[in-house]
């Protein structure tokens, strides 16, 4: 292996890994793997193309992280990207863009040629739920932290019930600008718009879901999310409320954590920052969180002792000539990676 020789004040060189870090699967700490799918997305595809564009914008990134110093050293390595998913991806996002504008159109899900498109893609998102499964399983099993870059918000389902199938229960800390609770989206059973839903319904190790800068949701997904137990809001315009009021951001980030088990998944929808900062993301919504508040947020979480046992960076949607947005990605996972890691020190307890 070629860690030897890697120089991390060097120059960012293309390896094809996150970072361009030459770790190792089979001994890294925490290995990364990839979703480039995007079959549901409702408005602007292309999130299919994150894992790609993240693992370029990354190796412009210097090493130093004052958050959590040298915890990168412990190895964060790159799973081979399963690129059949994106091939995939593509031939059913036409199936799934044909069921939208139908539906955009008026028409009904009950339509042959629609109920026919809709098994495909229902279909295709079962084998891609098991694909990521599988993959999380293998990493798992041999002892390491799995990190998932998207995709859509679809993508993390299987990651999550092979978490599931390992602890006893935990908690997930969910930014979004969307709560993700609705049952099966335009017809797409696991629709990126139903994943916490889906999570909830399937993983019974998961006994609570923070929702953190929600935004942009439905009654009805209001309304679940007010009468399960499991469900904590802190939706956006509150959080900016009570700051207009003098309540200071580090308060709300202890009060959000305070809401946590000790064993915490998150899943960051990068559409849960301001969108200066994703500008291309499938779903951008006005409001939400600063970079700057969301590793504070991550920084809090951390610092309280609580551990990261997984996580996944979703929704980034590169665009032709456009960087910011894979940019805004390969930081937030970067941070991810070293908080991660810091957590689980026995020192951090
Ligand atoms: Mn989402």
């Amino acid at each position: 292996m070629e860690q030897k020789t890697f120089d991390p004040d060097g120059v960012g060189v293309a390896t094809g890994s996150y970072f361009g870090l030459p770790f190792d699967p089979e001994t890294a700490a925490l290995v990364l793997i990839s979703a480039p799918w995007d079959v549901t997305v409702s408005y602007g595809a292309g999130t299919a193309c994150g894992p790609d564009a993240i693992i370029e914008a990354s190796t412009q990134l210097d090493f130093y992280e004052p958050l959590a110093p040298d915890f990168w050293r412990r190895g964060i390595a790159t799973a081979d990207v399963d690129y059949t998913l994106q091939e995939q991806s593509q031939r059913l996002r036409s199936d799934a863009e044909r069921v939208i504008d139908h539906l955009e159109g008026g028409g009904t899900l009950e339509e042959d040629g629609v109920v026919r498109r809709l098994r495909r893609v229902n279909e295709g998102c079962r084998a891609m739920n098991a694909n990521i499964e599988a993959q999380a399983a293998h990493w798992l099993e041999r002892g390491r932290i799995v990190g998932l870059v998207g995709g859509d918000h679809s993508t993390p389902y299987g990651l999550l019930r092979a978490l599931g199938r390992r602890h006893a229960s935990f908690g997930i800390l969910h930014v979004d600008a969307h709560r993700d609770l609705r049952r099966a989206y335009e017809g797409f059973e696991y629709s990126h718009a139903s994943i916490m839903y889906n999570v909830l319904r399937d993983v019974p190790q998961v006994n609570r879901l923070v929702q953190v800068a929600v935004r942009d949701f439905s009654a009805r997904e209001a309304a679940l999310a007010a009468s399960d137990e499991r469900i904590v809001s802190f939706e956006d315009l509150e959080l900016a409320g009570g700051r207009f009021r003098g309540e200071t951001w580090e308060a709300q980030c202890r009060r959000i954590v305070g809401t946590l088990p000790d064993d915490v998944y998150v899943s960051f929808d990068i559409d849960g920052l301001s969108f200066d900062n994703c500008p291309h993301t499938g779903t951008p919504v006005c409001g939400g969180l600063s970079f700057n508040e969301a590793v504070w947020l991550l920084r809090t979480l951390v610092d309280s002792g609580r551990r990261i046992i997984g996580f996944d960076v979703v929704e980034v949607c590169p665009a032709p000539g456009e960087r910011l947005d894979a940019i805004t990605g390969a930081r937030i996972l970067w941070k991810l990676c070293s908080l991660t890691l810091k957590s689980q020190d026995s020192s951090n307890r």
